[in-house]
């Protein structure tokens, strides 16, 4: 209360820091230090005023009764989640003593793991890259999410750029290809929509009839991992029926001829084959795709990651990014593809993370992300450098995420391993902590934002004062840095101070980047074109769009589009698809983000109980009806949920959408305890949705 009694009332500006191509402007409603409400801006162009359901109730998030308050350590077994409070003093002395009698032997037995739990450039991999690299810890290889399509995007491309979201409602033709927008994009899902009442044809290629696919005037519905495939039938038949740009072609691609020699051997007779489904199917919708574009109309793909979490992930990207210009689809600003816009934003990774603070002399080990399961559990050698000794979590909940649980389990549960978590909750992974340390949630904290589904940097204020004793993740490893004896500047660095070097504004694209001006207002706009490849111009070594690539046949790859078949299915893995004949995808659900808000009631309510989606067809050879509980197996292990039979699922395929905390789960387990650690063909990605399992009642 103000003097007079009255409430204060002040409304702070804010950016939604969550794993999600949105990144929403927010704003948000804070009575008497206490934050009550959080609001989609109106004015900023892309959020439009709306939130997702998720992030509609943030407060009950940060207010959550189980917030973690203070620092604890651990006095149960690894995983049991008992904890008993300490001070932050002792908390981070502990901490400290670790790591240094670890670093004197080798500090590459140190290794952070970290991905987007904020997407904050100053709360994600600022301070503590810079405290890890100082260390000179193992790197992680951040792939969990993105690398094999980005890195099969980049072949063709050259960079992650692509059409501007701002730009869909104007097609005329919309590919919605292995994404689920109304869940998890679903301002651009807005704008599709605003495009279908102005005429435009939604077509969904995706295994499930997703909540999207069911809302498009088609859906088709091929076998996971086969993408690669539909994508060379398609340019077949474009190339086929002449229904191709060949001025765009002449002057902005490489290796026009090689690529049509190439799709001959892809007819559609052979890709219906491998995809699972009808040659008119393919050849209907190369025609539609190749006559809009002839049209000069907008024809458009969002492509999301779902159909790169497969073997052949990376080929599949880069071989439907090839589409766009056989077409000249680029010509037209609502034409093109979009996977992601990250690479439009000139961050200063250099500035933020500091990479020439690590220790001269020795090569950095890297650890990826996606085998911590295996790794946690391998022994020192000469490949793998010194075994794992300690873990820094912060931003993650592996335990719930990685694949093959089963193993991240074995390896968090090592007596002689030292972990640390920041969170705001007790996740799977805090009960393996053996210190527990309270973070703050976007509320509490000042951050910045680049996006990778629209050209606005964001800024984030923080509106509340940090809840009990949390902190930022920053202010954690500044008190490490300190307390480790790294005496560089940059160490002291304020979080201000940080996100005013984000982004590069000598780069023309960032030019009005001002930290001071962006707090003001909340976003501006990168100056990018309309049409990024109107004219060519593509960020690749040829400068062109590259159907034929040089460096991939220098990385080991085909140097063409070509089809890589998934490491798990029928098809490809006959001995395999006896024993186990089901693919199973556990794709992102509406009512959580990743393993976040899983533990929100409201959310969890809506969500249900964790469920699987089975054809009606392979529910009946199993005797499974509607409701019963099943057992899902396959050779790494078996969890339990609800059949929901239904035709959604096409013969075949199983769904259990994710991804639960596996402890709120009846049996305390989760889609991971059957994917597998193999990876992607490019970016060492995982391949989540390359399985095959068996079902039975439980
Ligand atoms: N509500 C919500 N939003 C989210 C997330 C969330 O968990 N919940 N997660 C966020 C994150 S981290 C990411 S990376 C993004 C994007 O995450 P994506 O992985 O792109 O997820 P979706 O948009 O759900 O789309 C995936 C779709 O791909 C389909 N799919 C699976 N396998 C294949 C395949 O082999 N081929 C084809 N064509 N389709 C396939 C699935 O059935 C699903 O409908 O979403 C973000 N947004
Ligand atoms: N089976 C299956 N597994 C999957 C996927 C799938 O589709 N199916 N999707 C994969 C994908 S695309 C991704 S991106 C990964 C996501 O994996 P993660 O990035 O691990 O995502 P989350 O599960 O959301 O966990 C993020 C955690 O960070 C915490 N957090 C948020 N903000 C902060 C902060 O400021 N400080 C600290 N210290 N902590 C914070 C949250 O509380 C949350 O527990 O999962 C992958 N795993
Ligand atoms: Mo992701």
């Amino acid at each position: 209360m103000n003097p007079e009694g009255t409430m204060n009332t002040t409304i702070v500006r804010a950016a939604c820091p969550h794993d999600c191509p949105d990144t929403c402007a927010l704003l948000v409603t804070v009575k008497d230090g206490v934050a009550t409400q959080v609001h989609g801006d109106p004015d900023h162009p892309t959020t439009a005023g709306a939130l997702c359901t998720k992030v509609a109730r943030y407060t009950e998030r940060t207010y959550h009764p189980d917030r973690l308050l203070h620092p604890m350590k651990r006095i149960g077994k690894k995983g049991e989640g008992k904890f008993v409070r300490i001070s932050w003093d002792e908390a981070l002395d502990t901490i400290a003593a670790r790591l240094k009698a670890i670093a004197v032997r080798d500090p590459r037995a140190i290794l952070p793991y970290s991905y987007a739990g904020t997407m904050g450039l100053v709360q994600g991999e600022s301070m503590a890259a810079r405290f890890f690299h100082r260390l000179g810890a193992s790197l992680l290889d951040r792939t969990i999410c993105a690398s094999a399509g980005g890195a099969g995007y980049k072949y063709t491309i050259g960079a992650r750029i692509g059409t501007d979201i701002e730009q869909f409602q104007n097609a005329r033709l919309i590919l919605i290809w292995g994404g689920n927008p109304i869940a998890s994009n679903l301002h651009l899902w807005m704008r599709v929509q605003e495009a279908k009442r102005r005429g435009a044809k939604l077509i969904a290629i995706d295994p499930y009839r997703s909540l999207t696919a069911d809302k498009c005037h088609q859906h088709i519905a091929l076998m996971p991992g086969t993408d690669a495939a539909l994508a060379l039938g398609m340019m077949h038949v474009l190339i086929r029926e002449d229904l191709i740009d060949y001025d765009y072609i002449a002057r902005h691609t490489l290796g026009f001829e090689a690529l049509k020699e190439r799709v001959q051997e892809w007819p559609p007779e052979r890709v219906a084959q491998v995809c699972g489904i009808t040659t008119q199917e393919i050849e209907q919708l190369a025609r539609e795709y190749g006559a809009t574009a002839r049209r000069g109309e907008g024809a458009v793909i969002r492509l999301n990651y779902g159909l790169q979490r497969v073997h052949g992930g990376g080929m599949a990207v880069r071989n439907i990014a090839c589409l766009p210009a056989l077409v000249g689809a680029w010509r037209h600003a609502a034409g093109g593809v979009q996977l992601s816009v990250s690479d439009s934003f000139p961050k200063n990774s250099q500035a933020l993370q500091r990479p020439d603070l690590m220790p001269a002399g020795r090569a950095p080990r890297t650890i990826n992300m996606s085998t911590i399961g295996n790794d946690l559990l391998r022994e020192a050698s000469p490949e793998f450098g010194p075994k794992i000794e300690a873990l820094v979590v912060y931003n993650a909940n592996p335990l719930a995420v990685a694949p093959e649980s089963p193993k991240v389990a074995q390896g968090f549960a090592r007596e002689d391993l030292f972990t640390v978590v920041l969170e705001h909750f007790q996740t799977d992974t805090a009960d393996f902590a053996d210190i527990l340390l309270p973070a703050t949630t976007q509320l509490e904290h000042v951050d910045v934002h680049a996006a990778y589904g629209h050209h606005y940097m964001m800024a984030n204020n923080a509106a509340i004062a940090p809840l009990g004793e949390a902190r930022p993740n920053t202010e954690i490893f500044r008190l490490l840095a300190a307390r480790m004896g790294f005496d560089e500047p940059c160490f002291a660095e304020s979080d201000d101070a940080i996100a005013a070097q984000a982004f590069d504004s000598r780069n023309v694209r960032a030019i009005h980047f001002d930290w001071d001006a962006l707090k003001q207002k909340g976003w501006q706009k990168l100056n990018m074109p309309e049409a990024p490849f109107a004219d060519g111009g593509f960020p690749t070594p040829s400068g062109k769009c590259e159907f034929y690539s040089e460096r991939m046949k220098a990385d080991g790859f085909d140097p063409l589009p070509s089809y890589i078949p998934p490491h798990e299915s029928v098809a490809s893995s006959p001995e395999l698809g006896k024993p186990y004949p089901l693919a199973m995808i556990s794709p992102p659900a509406r009512n959580f983000l990743n393993s976040t808000f899983v533990n929100v009631k409201s959310l969890r309510d809506t969500e249900g109980e964790p469920h699987l989606d089975i054809h009606p067809a392979d529910a009946a050879v199993r005797g499974i009806h509607d409701g019963d509980r099943v057992r899902i197996h396959n050779e790494r292990g078996s969890f339990v949920m609800k059949a929901r039979v239904t035709d959604k699922a096409r013969p075949g395929l199983v769904v259990g959408l994710s991804i639960w905390w596996k402890k709120l789960a009846s049996d305390g387990k989760n889609a991971n305890e059957v994917t597998s650690q193999r990876l992607t063909d490019m970016g060492r990605g995982p391949t989540f949705y390359d399985v095959l399992v068996q079902v039975e009642k439980a």
